[in-house]
């Protein structure tokens, strides 16, 4: 009789899958498309902002089904702003009194499979979802985000970066993705002229940070807003404000016994980009292809951009950046 429901229910799960599957399909075919940076497809313009398809099926089935819980801690990053380091800082944070830096699955597991991400894995959500932490991460924006996350009072802690840093970052990151496919990476003058249009992963850029920073200035209890220069220039301050904000502060003797210090050289660039795994591991799934751990380990610096932007590159993004963000109080 079990097994008898049991294949019912299997089959009422096929039912809806095909029927998502099929209404994400008519959906995405309407979209506005846009260059995809030479990956396999194109971008899909969705509710103001380009999105790959396949991540965009995880940010249509998040949207339908995912039930945020009050207790959730949701990474929200602008994509190449930090967050693999901050899901490393976070997960270590919540995780201190049952690991230490010999025992912590930092060692082994890359921080992007500690921390599991809606848009890849938003199959496991809304059936099987593993609370053994309560961290998931996004880079969903903010007017897009589930409902469930904006009502049920969850935590939401964002990362965002200059964007000359971030767009050096994501070329980079990009052209080491397609080169491994054996394919054609765009040349660094256009990608430029797609970032600055607006047409980027996850972007416009200034959009996706505008959005969190606004709704962070209006709910400041449940939005922390950080920057990646800032967490760089005092590494421990930002881990101490994380700490308190997400409900696991440090206590006066963890402080004493440098607890926070441990934490964030465990976490820093030099220590993660030399492990093994992310060193020769791969991540990712074969619906959305593999990634080498090593492309989220590049060179980890403020203003790396030097290396790469010509002054007038340069000048043209600190441009545009000045006039999206001018009066919202905010500057990168
Ligand atoms: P994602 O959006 O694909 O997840 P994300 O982790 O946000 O990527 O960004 C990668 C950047 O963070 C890389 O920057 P770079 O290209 O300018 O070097 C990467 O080097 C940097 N990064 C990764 N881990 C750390 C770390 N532990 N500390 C500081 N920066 C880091």
């Amino acid at each position: 009789m079990e097994l008898h429901l049991d294949s019912i229910s299997k089959q009422i799960e096929k039912g809806k899958e095909d029927e998502f599957e099929k209404s994400f399909k008519e959906m995405i075919s309407t979209l506005p498309k846009g260059n995809g940076w030479g990956v396999s497809t194109d971008l899909c313009q969705y509710q103001g902002f380009w999105i790959h398809p396949s991540f965009l099926r995880g940010v249509v089935s998040a949207q339908q089904r995912f039930q945020a819980q009050p207790t959730d801690i949701i990474l929200c990053t602008v994509p190449k702003a930090g967050t693999t380091w901050l899901k490393s800082l976070t997960f270590s944070t919540i995780t201190r009194t049952s690991y230490d830096d010999s025992t912590t699955p930092l060692l082994s597991t890359v921080p992007h499979d500690i921390v599991p991400f809606m848009e890849l894995h938003h199959d496991q959500f809304y059936t099987n979802r593993d609370r053994g932490t309560p961290l998931l991460s996004t880079h969903i924006p903010y007017s897009s985000l589930p409902r469930s996350v904006i009502d049920s009072g969850c935590k939401i802690v964002y990362i965002c970066r200059d964007p000359k840093d971030s767009f050096v970052s994501m070329y980079h990151f990009i052209s080491r993705i397609v080169t491994a496919r054996k394919a054609q990476p765009l040349g660094l003058d256009e990608a430029f002229e797609l970032f600055c249009e607006g047409q980027t992963f996850y972007g416009p850029y200034w959009d996706h940070v505008l959005g969190y920073w606004k709704a962070s200035l209006e709910h400041p209890g449940k939005i922390l807003f950080l920057k990646y220069e800032e967490m760089s220039d005092d590494t421990v301050s930002s881990v101490k404000k994380l700490a308190e904000f997400i409900g696991y502060p440090f206590s006066f003797e963890e402080q004493k016994n440098g607890v926070p210090e441990k934490i964030v050289k465990m976490c820093s660039f030099e220590e993660l980009s030399n492990l093994e795994v992310n060193k020769n591991g791969v991540y990712g799934k074969p619906s959305t292809g593999f990634v080498e751990n090593k492309t989220f380990f590049r060179k980890g610096k403020v203003g790396g951009w030097k290396d790469c932007l010509t002054p007038e590159m340069a000048a043209r993004l600190d441009q545009i950046t000045t006039q999206k963000l001018s009066g919202s109080g905010l500057s990168l």
